[in-house]
Order: structure tokens, then sequence, then C-alpha cells
């Protein structure tokens, strides 16, 4: 978005609401209790200046999230001109809209939103836009009426992710001597309606359609954790064990998944019974793939925060900025890791 006059204006208006308005918002964001990570700011240590950001995360559901989390706190520092704000939704929407419209009273620079799921966006971000704050939009998308009421959105291609671990699994199957086998797959769904999960989706059902024998035995709801995959796969073990491939959404599902496979006394990973892909290549599940668990995992970038900045910078200079910007992605196998590169990638 190209700021225009008036909404310069009510930006300026909004910086000085912002000082005044900071020590009202560092008491909610104290009270509601978001960690010592969240930046708490005193009336006095409240200064012109610097850019206020304002970001609303999703939860703290998975090690990617955490990562994500991390990476926008790291970024957007005093040191680095940044008044930051963080409120942890708990995977609710309610609780963002709410996050959102105080934000919005405060009077904030920028609002970064990481929606937890697709819809319902439309009013809130109206009144973001009628008080002239640019809404920067992370990871998960969002589906709007109007595309002019965020600014820009910078995430991953999820569905390319799968259509990845598609090809992937093709060619695993294909080496194995297995192309022409009964393929029965249990899909394991990140959180309903979220793009991660839309896109993931997506890419699985269409490996599927374009492939006679393969078939999704069932789909249960894994929420993007890891107790909760456990609970759902557990209970789907008891009905049947008779699986080829488990389609984890995320790495901490793969790791409950693992655990009931576990406790089943069933066979995964490299050369086993149960082929394993998993989504995001945090160090937990690059782990597991190293020593074999995890057949493929695909990696899903959290470093949003350097981009985000990228972005405001843009728009502090008066540029617009591309309205949507995917970040480069790879994947992994056992084969390909080592020690070193899990941790020189720093989550
Ligand atoms: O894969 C999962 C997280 O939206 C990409 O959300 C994100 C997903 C990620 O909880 O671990």
């Amino acid at each position: 978005m190209i700021p225009t006059e008036s909404t310069n204006k009510n930006r300026i208006k909004n910086r000085i609401r912002t000082a005044a308005g900071l020590a009202i918002l560092s008491i909610s964001v104290f009270l509601s209790g978001c960690g010592s990570s969240t930046m708490v700011q005193t009336e006095t240590e409240a200064s012109d200046g610097l850019i206020s950001v304002a970001f609303s995360e999703v939860g703290a559901e998975s090690d990617w999230r955490v990562a994500n989390s991390e990476s926008m706190r790291t970024t957007f520092t005093t040191e680095n001109g940044y008044e930051f704000y963080f409120e942890d939704a708990k995977g609710k929407q309610e609780n963002q809209i709410t996050t959102l419209r105080n934000y919005i009273l405060q009077g904030v620079d920028y609002i970064v939103l990481d929606p937890v799921i697709e819809t319902g966006w439309d009013e809130v971000l109206e009144e973001a836009k009628d008080a002239g704050i640019p809404v920067i939009v992370v990871d998960r998308m969002i589906d709007v009426e109007d595309e002019d009421l965020y600014t820009a959105w910078v995430g991953s291609d999820f569905q390319k992710e799968g259509e990845t671990a598609m090809e992937w699994l093709e060619d695993y199957l294909e080496e194995q001597g297995r192309a022409d086998d009964e393929i029965k797959i249990l899909h394991v769904v990140g959180t309903l309606g979220a793009t991660s999960q839309i896109g993931r989706t997506a890419g699985l059902e269409d490996g599927v359609a374009a492939h006679e024998n393969w078939e999704i035995i069932a789909q249960v709801q894994g929420e993007y954790t890891q107790a909760k995959t456990y609970e759902v796969v557990s209970e789907l073990l008891k009905e049947t064990q008779d699986i080829d491939v488990i389609y984890c959404e995320n790495d901490n599902s793969a790791l409950g998944a693992i655990q009931a496979l576990d406790e089943a006394g069933i066979s995964y990973g490299a050369d086993k019974d149960v082929i394993i892909i998993s989504f995001d290549a945090t160090a937990v599940g690059l782990e597991a793939c190293m020593e074999g668990s995890i057949n493929l995992d695909v990696e899903c970038n959290p470093l949003h925060g350097p981009l985000v900045e990228e972005i405001i910078l843009q728009l502090e200079a008066g540029e617009t900025p591309e309205k949507l910007a995917y970040v480069e992605e790879t994947y992994f196998t056992p084969d390909m890791l080592t020690e070193e590169l899990i941790e020189s990638r720093g989550y």
C-alpha cells in the first residue's frame, strides 16, 4: 500500500498517540501474562523515533511456532529502532481480534498478523485501515473481500510443500520396488482452516488422486501438536494397523505419531514398515529424520522477522513492497543430514 496523505496524517497522529498509549498497552500486555519475553514498556521508556511493531501470534503449539516468535522478537529490538508488542492468541481467532483492536486503539505504527485461520478478518482489518495502520500478514494467509485490507504477506507455498512430499513418495516407492503396491495413507491433519493445513492437504489429495493404487484410509485431527496427534493416532491404531504411510502436517505431529507407533510396537522410518512424512524441518524433526525415524521432512521456513522488517523499511521509505512474497524451501531425508547442519539452522 502506498501511504496516502490521509493515511500519513493518521500515522503521524497515531505516533503521537502511541507514546501516551504505551503505558496502557504495557499494563494490558503485562496482565495478560504472556511470559517473560513479552516486552513490557513503561511510560518513561516510551520514546519517539522508535517504530512500534505489534505482532499477533497464533500460539505456541509447535517448535516451528516458537522459532517464528523468536525471529520476530530478535528482529524488532529497541537497539534496532523498534518498540515491539507481542500477543500469543493461544490458537484462538477471537483472541487475535481483541488483540488487533487493542493495537489499533493504541495507534501502533504497524500491525503484524499471523492468522490462526484464513476467514473472518474483514471487519477488524477495516478498522485498522480506517486508523491508517498498515497490516502485514505472515505465514498463514487471510481470505478477505478487499485485498487492500492488508499491505503485504510473506510466507510459504504450502501446496508446493505437499507436492514436494508426493513427488518424493513416488520416487521412494519406485526405488523400493513398491510402485505398483496398494499404498494406504494415514493423514494427520493440522489446524483446520489454516493456510498451511489447506495447502499441505491439497498437495496430498492431488498426489493420491494421481495414483490409482494410493488411498487415504483415514484423516485424523492432530492440530499441529504432539499430544493431540499421539491421542488420535493411538485411537486409530486400535482400529487398524494396516498403514504404509503417515502424512503428518508438521514435526510435532510426526513426533506424536511416532510415540503412538512405539507404544503399539510398529516399526517406522527408513526401510521399515511405515513411512513417515513430516513438514517444518525444525531441529526436533531433523534429529528424528537423521536417526531414521522420519523418512522425509519438508522444510517450512519460520524466520519471518527479517522479511517483515524489509517490508517495514520499504514502507518507511515510501516504497511499495511486493504484495505476496514466498520464501525459498527445500526438503531433507536421513542421508542429507548431519549434526552440524541441524545446529547451523538455529531452530
Ligand atoms: O507448520 C506448524 C505450526 O502455519 C506453517 O503452524 C505454520 C504451521 C507449522 O504450528 O508447525
